[in-house]
């Protein structure tokens, strides 16, 4: 079996209990691990993820995670781990503590004689997404791509890295928890086939010829199983901290989405 799961946003000053919250990933990870020949995290595993060049001793809390991940690694697991828009500044030290693969970018594999894109789903859109949305919209997209830009700005990132990591952190996990909230309070729900931009894109792909099986995301907390062409299906994961859910391909080459619950 292969899994993928996505946007835990552990260590999140939003979701109470993380003690707890942290247990239920490291239980479903370990029900996992009893069927699993690889497991994907498609980003935004942690809620704000900065690795500076002092050390830092908020990590400690993520200790059971990374120890947990590190176990399955072990056990002969392919784990990977993908970066999202809240988990993007890791610099070799992720990779070091769990010895996943870490992926900065998205990316096609093929399994079980299907061919599945994955990314986290921040920034992807359709080639042709300029014309397509009003300009309300588009004004919302390119502040969302202008602040992408920062985050990847490898000058800044130097910079602040370069911060005592009580500092850093007092910003990043402040910003991560705004952004939470707001979302807890106002949930933007599947906008529908015509708008959502996750699905727009993989429609374009299918329109350009370049077909996959499968295109699977994160990032939207939201759960979504969409037959968007013939012998293609996009799917959205949800997340694990609120609706708590993953989706399993078998070796028959089936997609499924599921719900984990205790
Ligand atoms: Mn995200």
């Amino acid at each position: 079996m292969i899994y993928f799961l996505s946007d835990a946003h552990l260590g999140s000053l939003a979701i109470e209990r993380g003690y707890a919250h942290q247990k239920k990933l490291i239980d479903m990870l370990e029900e996992m691990s009893k069927d699993a020949v690889s497991i994907y995290m498609l980003g935004d595993m942690f809620d704000f993820w900065m690795e500076y060049y002092i050390h830092d001793k908020s990590k400690n809390q993520y200790h059971p995670f990374c120890k947990e991940i590190r176990k399955l690694v072990k056990q002969g697991i392919h784990v990977h781990m993908f970066t999202g828009n809240h988990d993007l500044w890791t610099f070799g030290g992720l990779q070091q503590l769990t010895g996943a693969e870490i992926h900065y970018d998205p990316c096609t594999i093929s399994r079980y004689g299907k061919t599945i894109y994955l990314a986290h789903g921040d920034g992807i859109l359709p080639s042709d997404w300029e014309e397509y949305y009003p300009s309300r919209i588009r004004k919302k997209i390119k502040h969302f791509i202008w602040l992408r830009k920062i985050f990847q700005n490898s000058a800044l990132q130097v910079m602040f890295r370069c911060l005592p990591p009580s500092w850093g952190n007092k910003f990043g996990y402040e910003w991560a928890k705004r952004s939470r909230l707001k979302e807890l309070a106002n949930p933007c729900p599947y906008k529908g086939e015509n708008k959502e931009e996750l699905v727009l894109f993989a429609k374009d792909q299918e329109k350009q010829n370049n077909h996959r099986d499968y295109y699977i995301f994160g990032h939207r907390h939201i759960e979504l199983d969409l037959q968007i062409a013939s012998g293609s299906r996009v799917v959205i994961l949800g997340d694990c901290f609120k609706l708590w859910t993953y989706a399993k391909l078998d070796h028959h080459g089936n997609l499924t989405l599921h719900n984990y619950e205790q």
